[in-house]
């Protein structure tokens, strides 16, 4: 790879990674300021995991994701302002301002839902793999799900029909350490995703979550191969939420303040520029443009959806069904 290629693309995610996170501080912050109903579970520290997988797909491809779910509709092409108006309960919204963070729904980009319901994004996404082979297509259906999804049966039903199918399925678990406040440790004798994954017959990828890199690398090879007919994989992502559970939630008592910046100090958006800055890939300026681009990007977006219209009540039983 020519030394170009790579600084293009290494800018390219860091950038995607920088527009989930200044995204979120601006829902964080709206959330606080009274603009967003409902829960708000944001996803700031686990950035490089949705930006180094959905680096390889197409809109074709369906992403089944969780209640934290906001950087995954980002990074499949959700644009902010349809998510901000979304939280917002605006009809501006990717949902039309129906649905909220837990139901982001934006299938003209293959983002096939978030959802409250820990576990069945592992069965949609490998039904959606089924429906794709049934159809000899080449895409694949991934679905994020978190360490509180491990011990589901959705995990062993779905890791199971897609390895016995051969299915192109993505399976990328996020073990940020902590089902709300239960330790993933406390919850699961053996803590080895990657080697779970293979008891089902299937590769497991053990990874740094917070090195968009490596997540990117692994993310391409399963990738390709589930779109070559080879099946499913599965890629475990260790990295860490750096806020509360939710917004509002109180953020002590299961863990330490010492842990939490322990894991800031391995900030998936800081450590790449540290190492392109290193390996003289980039220069501040190319950063700093960057910065500047994503903010203008993200406060227009958060002024479109404060001054769009709520839904009409008179359209509440529109938009029920899909045919
Ligand atoms: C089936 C089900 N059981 C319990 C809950 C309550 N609940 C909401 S979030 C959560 C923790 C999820 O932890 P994890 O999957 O690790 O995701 P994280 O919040 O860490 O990203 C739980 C148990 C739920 N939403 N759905
Ligand atoms: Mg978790």
């Amino acid at each position: 790879m020519s030394e170009e290629i790579a600084k293009e693309q290494a800018l390219t995610l860091w950038r995607q990674m920088l527009m989930i996170r200044r995204t979120e501080e601006q829902l964080a912050k709206s959330y606080a300021g009274g603009m967003i109903p409902g829960a708000c579970h944001t996803y700031v520290g686990e950035e490089a995991v949705a930006t180094g997988v959905c680096a390889h797909l197409r809109h074709e491809d369906a992403v089944f994701s969780t209640h934290r779910g906001h950087g995954h509709a980002l990074a499949k092409g959700v644009p902010p302002r349809e998510v901000i108006a979304e939280l917002f309960g605006r009809v501006t919204g990717c949902s039309r301002g129906r649905g909220g963070s837990m139901h982001l729904f934006s299938p003209e980009v293959g983002m096939m839902g978030t959802s409250g319901i820990v576990g069945p994004c592992i069965l949609q996404a490998t039904g959606a793999g089924y429906s794709f082979k049934l159809l000899g297509k080449d895409n694949v259906g991934v679905a994020f799900f978190g360490d509180g999804a491990m011990n589901n049966g959705a995990f062993h039903e779905g890791l199971n029909l897609a390895a016995i199918w051969d299915l192109p399925v993505i399976f990328v678990c996020e073990d940020n350490m902590y089902a709300t406040e239960v330790p993933f440790a406390y919850a699961t004798k053996n803590q080895d995703v990657a080697a779970r994954a293979r008891t089902y017959g299937m590769p497991g990828y053990s990874l740094d979550g917070n090195d968009v890199l490596a997540v990117s690398q692994a993310a391409s090879e399963a990738i390709q191969r589930a779109r070559s007919g080879g099946g499913p994989s599965l890629l475990h992502c260790k990295t860490y939420r750096t806020r509360p559970h939710a917004e509002g939630m109180r953020d002590a008592g299961y863990r330490t303040p010492q842990e939490v910046e322990s894991w800031k100090q391995r900030d998936p958006i800081v450590t790449l520029k540290a190492k392109l800055l290193a390996q003289n890939l980039a220069e501040e300026g190319d950063f700093e443009e960057i910065e500047s681009d994503i903010k203008a990007m993200v406060d227009e977006a958060a002024e479109f959806a404060k001054n769009s219209p709520y839904p009409d009540p008179a359209t509440a039983t529109e938009h029920i069904f899909s045919v």
